[in-house]
């Protein structure tokens, strides 16, 4: 018998599997109402309009659009991406180049790769994006948290660790700062501009990077303040990333960064290894939905659609759960992030709730450092409205026969 083990990296053993890749594999088997992973609504895919796109650009564009490409990605479709980028307010200059990437996953480890040394360290939220703490992990790298409230990151706090790092003699171990400060996964919450404006001049301050990661900023259903980091950026510190998994469909694996020419040069270097370049099919389609108002049309459906439920976990939340807990109000995005009193575990409540045949992620999942045993992040994205309010209904029944109401 071979012993696999003593074949691996050390970084291969010491890496876990994603809770909510696993939570999603065990919701899909059963008949749990499923408020765990942050998928998309199907209703929102542009089936016929991607059917139709997908013939015509295999008939049309075949000789490239199956054909081996660029590992920077397909020049029409960055052409496209930028024309769509700037369209919707986001500050593409001239000084900035784009790449293709598999999905903004792909995006998050290729900066991680290209950036991060074992041991560097990641300033970010916390809680924070879990793909991303995995992708960072797997190069190795640590994080310095920054707790958030209600409108995100709190940046008074982020002077702090920052302060605290430069003190330790830590900062050099600092590259970048991770956010997601718009419809945050898991938080939901959105940062405001002065918060956004502290972050740059902190950056500014200790000569940092920032990592935008901003996939949900297309189907915000509320009015916001929250001009992308990017655009108030002068220096060029900004990498912004965005993805057409939540405004096409997440199964066609397909995302972009933007930033200044020497990193992006940089992750082009990271990413032929891995793939050689982004699946072609996908950027020509995504392309073609672009160039024919697909996306554009299709927007404010999908806004409609999340706004609706979004309103439905509100309202079951507010009719159900007792006081003492409380929860964010996401302008959009897919996810409301519930803070129950201290003392309360939602690893306990998860199997309570299981029980009831209702799903969510333990919000401690999201916290690279441990905490946050007393949190949990609700999906409100995919289950159908009647689904979402029953769901709700089953979490407050299970919390109420653990903690009383
Ligand atoms: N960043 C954030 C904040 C996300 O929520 C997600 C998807 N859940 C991703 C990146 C990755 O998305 P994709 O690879 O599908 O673009
Ligand atoms: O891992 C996935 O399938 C994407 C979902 C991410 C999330 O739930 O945050």
């Amino acid at each position: 018998m071979v012993r696999y083990d003593r074949f691996y990296s050390s970084i291969a053993r010491s890496l876990r599997a994603s809770d909510i890749r696993e939570l999603l594999k065990l919701v899909e088997k059963s008949n749990v109402i499923s408020l765990a992973g942050g998928l998309p609504d199907p209703q929102t895919f542009p089936r016929e309009e991607l059917a139709d796109i997908a013939r015509q650009v295999i008939i049309n564009f075949g000789e490239k659009a199956l054909q081996y490409a660029p590992t920077r990605g397909v020049s029409y479709f960055l052409e496209a991406v930028r024309e769509f980028a700037v369209r919707h307010g986001i500050k593409v200059t001239d000084d900035d180049s784009i790449i293709a990437t598999v999905g903004s996953q792909q995006s998050l480890y290729l900066i991680g790769s290209a950036l991060l040394d074992k041991g560097d360290i990641v300033v970010t939220e916390e809680p924070a994006y879990l793909g991303a703490v995995q992708a960072f992990k797997a190069i190795g790298a640590r994080f310095a948290t920054v707790p958030i409230d209600e409108n995100g990151m709190k940046t008074d706090k982020l002077e702090e660790v920052l302060a605290n790092l430069k003190r330790e003699g830590l900062i050099e171990k600092v590259k970048f700062i991770y956010t997601v400060a718009t419809c945050h996964n898991p938080a939901g919450t959105t940062m405001p501009n002065d918060r956004r404006k502290h972050l740059l001049e902190l950056a500014e301050q200790y000569d940092l990077l920032i990592v935008e990661d901003d996939p949900y900023r297309f189907i915000m259903f509320e009015e916001a303040d929250a001009t992308p980091i990017k655009n108030i950026d002068d220096s060029g510190r900004t990498i912004y990333l965005s993805s057409f998994s939540k405004i096409l469909a997440p199964g066609l694996r397909l995302g972009w960064a933007v930033g200044p020419e020497p990193i992006i040069g940089k992750l082009e270097l990271m990413k032929q290894p891995i793939d050689l370049h982004t699946p072609s099919l996908p950027q020509f389609i995504a392309a073609e939905a672009i160039k024919r108002g697909v996306i554009d049309r299709h927007l404010p459906r999908i806004k409609a659609i999340y706004k609706e439920k979004r309103d439905a976990m509100l309202n079951a939340l507010e009719e159900y759960m007792p006081e003492g807990v409380k929860w964010t109000r996401p302008v959009g995005g897919m996810f409301v992030w519930i803070w129950f009193p201290e003392g309360v575990n939602t690893r306990e409540l998860f199997k309570k709730a299981l029980e009831k045949k209702v799903a969510f992620v333990p919000g401690d999942a999201f916290f690279p450092n441990g905490g946050g045993e007393n949190t949990a992040r609700l999906n409100f994205s995919y289950p159908p409205l009647d689904k979402l309010r029953e769901g709700i209904k089953r979490l407050a029944e299970a919390y109420k026969e653990l903690y009383g109401s």
